[in-house]
């Protein structure tokens, strides 16, 4: 009867921890999106600023919702770090730039032809092609004068985010993954074809996120390397679990249209793998997401939780 009534209270425990732990995140992510709203807000022309087009077109798709992941990433690292959101902010605003033009770009018509973004009409779909081009390139160009007001801290210059920054988004970056991406439709998938991509396409942003915040912090070369280890995990089970979403979920709770990888015959997790590995997948990355942050102790608290619930995510 005794070890029974242990048994209960030691569960009430572990239970009144994750939720202590589940209702500290949402506040934190509370704060942390309004700043950075705020600061996207300011980051990017008024909408009346002339040529009118282009800044309404480019607020459009940089202020249009969006889970802001990257940005979050990015502060919370700071913060891993001992630094700051706050100080992290100019790095955080441009991450979220390159995702934003990366997604208007994707959408395109000559890239993967898509009408729904964040639960409304694409770039290409309101404002034409000519002008979601020059949104994207607008934003991609931005984004380095935004990243040109961060004051890193300690071992670091402005330019070593701005290589970083440049390193991840270039041609042996995002772009070699969306290259990898295109010349991958029609052929036979492969298991390392599928890793490339992914890591690429998805990881590589989410990665410099997290280096740039820490050195926004003056993280220390160890912390760096092993917040790019938590970020390549990451990025891997969020691609799964983006996948996953894909196949399962409907167009109207992802704000995109959904199914459409598979029907183009895209390289995806569980088109490889099958929905159940893929899963098991996703749930491997994610421990070894959280244990690369081992060394961070209490400080690491947000990201781990962070890393927890994206694998909850339904969109
Ligand atoms: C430069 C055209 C071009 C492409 C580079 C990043 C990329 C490659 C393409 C963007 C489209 C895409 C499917 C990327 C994979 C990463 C991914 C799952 C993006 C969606 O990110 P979320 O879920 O989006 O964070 P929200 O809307 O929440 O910001």
């Amino acid at each position: 009867m005794k070890r029974k009534v242990a048994a209960a209270s030691r569960r009430l425990t572990k239970n009144d921890k994750r939720r202590d732990a589940a209702s500290t995140l949402t506040a934190w992510l509370k704060r942390t999106r309004t700043l950075v709203e705020k600061s996207l807000r300011t980051a990017v022309p008024a909408a009346a600023t002339k040529p009118a087009t282009i800044h309404r077109a480019l607020r459009y798709s940089l202020l249009s919702g969006g889970k802001r992941l990257r940005p979050l990433l990015c502060c919370a690292a700071s913060e891993a770090c001992g630094g700051t959101a706050r100080s992290a902010l100019p790095a955080a605003c441009a991450v979220e730039m390159i995702h934003a033009y990366s997604l208007i770009h994707d959408d395109l018509p000559c890239m993967d032809n898509d009408d729904l973004r964040r639960g409304k009409p694409t770039s290409h779909k309101m404002f034409g092609e000519g002008i979601a081009v020059l949104a994207g390139d607008a934003l991609l160009t931005a984004a380095f004068a935004v990243l040109a007001a961060a004051q890193p801290r300690a071992l670091y210059h402005g330019s070593d985010l701005v290589i970083e920054l440049a390193r991840a988004a270039g041609s042996r970056g995002l772009i070699a993954g969306q290259v990898a991406d295109l010349e991958a439709e029609g052929l036979q998938p492969s298991e390392p074809a599928l890793y490339f991509i992914h890591a690429a396409k998805t990881g590589l942003l989410l990665r410099a996120s997290l280096k740039l915040g820490a050195m926004c912090a003056g993280g220390t070369k160890a912390q760096v390397a092993a917040l790019d280890r938590f970020g390549f995990a990451l990025g891997l089970a969020f691609q799964i679990q983006d996948d996953i979403l894909d196949a399962t979920q409907s167009a109207q709770k992802l704000g995109k249209t959904a199914g459409k990888d598979a029907a183009a015959g895209k390289i995806t997790f569980p088109a490889f793998f099958g929905l159940e590995k893929s899963s098991a997948l996703a749930e491997g990355w994610t421990s070894e997401a959280i244990a690369s942050l081992q060394s961070f102790g209490p400080r690491g608290e947000t990201l781990r939780a962070l890393a927890a619930d994206l694998l909850q995510r339904e969109r």
